[in-house]
């Protein structure tokens, strides 16, 4: 049996001690010196199997971000002695109605919360804890459904890459449509920290900040989805609601109330999700609002239905053996040998230093074991978990890693690689 003894676990700790601003613990340790929301829920729930109390802490950090609709923003920029860019002056949330007095981005990222708050509770359960923020967590699930909502299908739509896995190919063409006004001047901080063939180009980000500069002209919300100069039908997003509207329900439960909206909330967008199914592809379908029906993207998005339990074990099997560990896609090959890849090898678009296009990330990998386990794939779950392990044991807790080579990439002592190897040492789903 694996303890808090083990070297890794000691290792993965002294990262997130290290990140821990004493607030909330950074993403990394130069590049990212805020509170990002997906991180701090992945920290929170690697914590759940160490320190339930500093988890705690976390969530409570990320939800004094929260707006009063409901939104929990991407970043909570909760003052930092340092030089970021773009920061809080691009979002200029104060002018926003119903921003919170700390300033924050005016967009969200994929609401693993609930699940994180789960797991706290399973680890430690404190009632008042879930007297607090269950409630906040139901009125971002709502949020999304209201604000985002495509057609009442069940399916939310993002409207950012940043929203998301930013740099991913499978906004390529939406990205290219976005109009610049002009000669966009920016400056960034993240290449001080990273090389440039590993981050994003200015070309994209030229297009980031011109998506940011429109939305905040109507105070981050459109009237209508169309009305966005980004609208993207997201599976990693839609995968992660779906799992974390169960957790919701379960999290109700656990205050002895119905949780009615976020279980009918799950079983409609579950049932969007199988929808999407390209039997052709093994794989599922994204869709890009502004450009109607788009067929597979080529990247780990198009598998990530399978963290939310959508396919049951026999298709589950298929994008197992076809898509995700097949050696010409995204499954390890000779030359190749560390997966899971962010975009398919077969795909003109995979780069395996660049950023979300290529390179093997610790958090895809999770959502892809705790996948699998749900449609009963033990043994290529744990497959899957071991190879994650070797791999951060080789090339210690990176963002992103080369998956020839196992090269470390982008930000040394990232905190989900460090609090997500907690969870698949120690955790117990
Ligand atoms: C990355 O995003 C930030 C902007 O929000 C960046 O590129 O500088 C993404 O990987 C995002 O998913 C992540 O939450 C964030 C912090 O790790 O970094």
């Amino acid at each position: 049996m694996v303890t808090r003894r083990d070297p890794l676990v000691q290792h993965a700790l002294a990262v997130l001690i290290r990140n821990d601003t004493g607030l909330f613990v950074k993403p990394g340790p130069r590049v990212y010196p805020f509170q990002w929301n997906w991180d701090s829920a992945l920290v929170a729930l690697g914590l759940a199997t160490v320190d339930p109390a500093r988890g705690r802490q976390e969530v409570r950090a990320l939800l004094s971000g929260q707006w009063v609709d409901g939104m929990v923003p991407h970043i909570v920029f909760h003052p930092q002695p340092v030089e970021y860019s773009p920061g809080p002056e691009l979002w200029a949330s104060a002018d926003c109605a119903g921003a919170p007095e700390v300033a924050t981005s005016g967009i969200t990222q994929p609401p693993v919360l609930a699940s994180a708050v789960r797991a706290l509770h399973e680890a430690s359960p404190e009632r008042g804890f879930l007297e607090d923020v269950v409630p906040a967590l139901e009125a971002w699930h709502d949020w999304l459904h209201q604000e985002r909502s495509l057609d009442g299908s069940g399916l939310v739509a993002i409207l950012h890459p940043w929203e998301s896995a930013d740099n991913s190919p499978r906004f390529d063409r939406a990205l290219d449509r976005v109009e610049l006004d002009g000669d966009a001047r920016f400056a960034r901080t993240d290449r001080r920290h990273v090389v440039a063939a590993e981050r994003p180009t200015d070309r994209d980000y030229a297009r980031y900040l011109a998506i940011v500069e429109r939305l905040r002209r109507i105070e981050y919300r459109p009237r209508s989805l169309g009305e966005a100069p980004f609208a993207y039908v997201d599976l990693s997003f839609n995968a992660v609601l779906a799992a974390a509207e169960d957790d919701l329900a379960w999290l109700w439960s656990q205050l002895s109330q119905d949780g009615a909206r976020a279980r009918a909330g799950s079983v409609r967008l579950r049932d969007a999700l199988a929808g999407r199914w390209d039997d052709d592809a093994s794989a599922y379908r994204e869709l890009d609002l502004h450009d109607g029906e788009a067929g597979t993207s080529g990247t780990i998005g198009d598998l990530m239905p399978l963290y939310a339990g959508v396919p049951g074990e026999r298709l589950a099997r298929r994008l197992f053996d076809e898509a995700l560990w097949s050696p010409a896609r995204f499954g390890p090959s000779p030359d190749v040998p560390w997966a899971v890849t962010t975009v398919s090898k077969a795909s003109a678009t995979f780069d395996a230093r660049r950023y979300w296009r290529g390179p093997v990330w610790v958090n895809m990998n999770w959502f892809l074991v705790r996948g699998l386990q749900r449609a009963g794939l033990a043994a290529e779950a744990e497959e899957l978990r071991r190879m994650t392990l070797r791999l951060v044991t080789a090339s210690g807790f990176s963002e992103y890693y080369q998956p020839s080579t196992g090269e470390p990439l982008g930000s040394r002592d990232f905190s989900w690689s460090a609090a997500l190897t907690l969870d698949l040492v120690l955790g117990s789903r």
